[in-house]
């Protein structure tokens, strides 16, 4: 009787490699716990993949290779066992195996083909888990994972706390306008921002004035910029001061008369008037005020007033009194609501006659806040 050799099989050795295959990338799954690289990151979770991200993709190969041929090893060496064990213990299982199984070579290879067929089938069903997570929706599914955990708030707060600031509104300096316009020099509307700096604090103001007004002279223009270049106002880029960007109104403007409690101003503060400077520059006109004791009306804060345009014979400051007062209704319209109401025992922002300079109340909140805006102007 012909003796069963019992040395390696071809089917026990692609079995083994197939084994092998599974087994390494099953072991090498990817532990996926972080978002995609640049995705939003969540506190005490690294940023970036980990995992087998981590790992060189050659290493990943060289490990499978020899996992392959060791799986194939020992697996061709526990069949062959088992193969000799059978023969030699089998008894009637045997006889019945020869039974069914003449000894021919060409029963042997059918077997062994349908072996074969057997176990690829076998990998081609496990494979595709493997390589999916293998690939790009593995961190898509991590960042989905962190979504639905119970940390899924602080999550979304962050992937909006991480975003860019939209376009045009940082404003480093405080003083409402947005860096990205004072970098090009003019506002998206096509509103020229001549000399502006996102370091230091620029106030943009159009002056008019009425008919029975004449317009600022170049000595109160002059005296104006210096009043707001010396104010104790940090920027920064350590200097002090904020620049007053002046642009004189040519053509009287009628109707430059507000009562002592009216809000006439707020209709000089036209798109007629300001076109694309409407809120971003303010606007004083030197007008009339109908009251003795009142030489100004305007919003606070705001971006419109009006002055008295006449001189008035008690001030008797360094400085025209149409400058303090401008001076006084500018203050008012980026400072707002000061704390403890809208005027200051002393400074510029007194109710009488002012000592001229800016109060420590002033700074203080100007450094605090920056410039306010209203949302008492259509538009703005
Ligand atoms: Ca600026």
């Amino acid at each position: 009787m012909t003796r069963w050799s019992y040395g390696p099989q071809p089917t026990a050795a692609l079995a083994g490699a197939v084994v092998g295959v599974c087994g390494a990338l099953f072991l090498l799954e990817p532990k996926v716990v972080a978002t995609p690289d640049g995705g939003p990151t969540v506190p005490g979770v690294p940023s970036g993949s980990v995992g087998l991200g981590e790992i060189p993709l050659v290493a990943v190969y060289v490990g499978a290779i020899l996992g392959t041929v060791l799986t194939g090893f020992l697996l061709v060496v526990l069949v062959t066992k088992g193969i000799t064990l059978f023969f030699t213990r089998g008894g009637p299982l045997v006889r019945a195996y020869r039974f069914v199984v003449p000894n021919s070579p060409l029963v042997k290879m059918a077997t062994g083909i349908m072996l074969l067929m057997g176990v690829m089938l076998l990998g081609v069903a496990m494979l595709p888990g493997a390589i999916g997570d293998l690939g790009e929706s593995g961190a898509v599914s991590g960042a989905d994972d962190i979504a639905g955990d119970p940390n899924a708030g602080v999550f979304a707060g962050d992937v909006v706390a991480t975003r860019p600031a939209a376009p045009g509104t940082n404003d480093t300096d405080g003083d409402g306008i947005p860096d990205a316009w004072e970098r090009a020099g003019e506002t998206p509307s096509g509103a020229a921002l001549p000399g502006a700096d996102p370091q230091r604090k620029d106030l943009y103001v159009v002056v008019g004035h009425d008919e029975e007004s004449s317009p600022l002279s170049d000595s109160e223009r002059q005296q104006l910029r210096s009043i707001w270049d010396r104010m104790p106002v940090a920027n920064p880029d350590g200097s002090t001061g904020i620049r007053l960007h002046l642009t004189t109104e040519q053509r009287p403007v009628s109707g430059a008369t507000v009562g002592v409690n009216g809000t006439e101003y707020r209709r000089l503060y036209s798109a007629d008037r300001l076109g694309p400077r409407r809120c971003t520059y303010r606007y004083v006109a030197l007008g009339s005020v109908s009251s003795d004791r009142t030489a100004v009306r305007v919003d606070a804060p705001g971006y419109a007033g009006v002055v008295d345009g006449q001189p008035r014979s008690e001030y008797t400051g360094s400085v025209s009194f149409r400058v303090a007062a401008t001076t006084h209704a500018l203050l008012h319209m980026v400072a707002g609501e000061l704390s403890g109401g809208y005027h200051t025992s002393d400074g510029w922002l007194t109710t009488g006659s002012p000592t001229e300079q800016l109060s420590g109340t002033t700074a203080d909140h100007l450094n605090a806040t920056g410039f306010r805006s209203s949302s008492a102007y259509a538009g703005c």
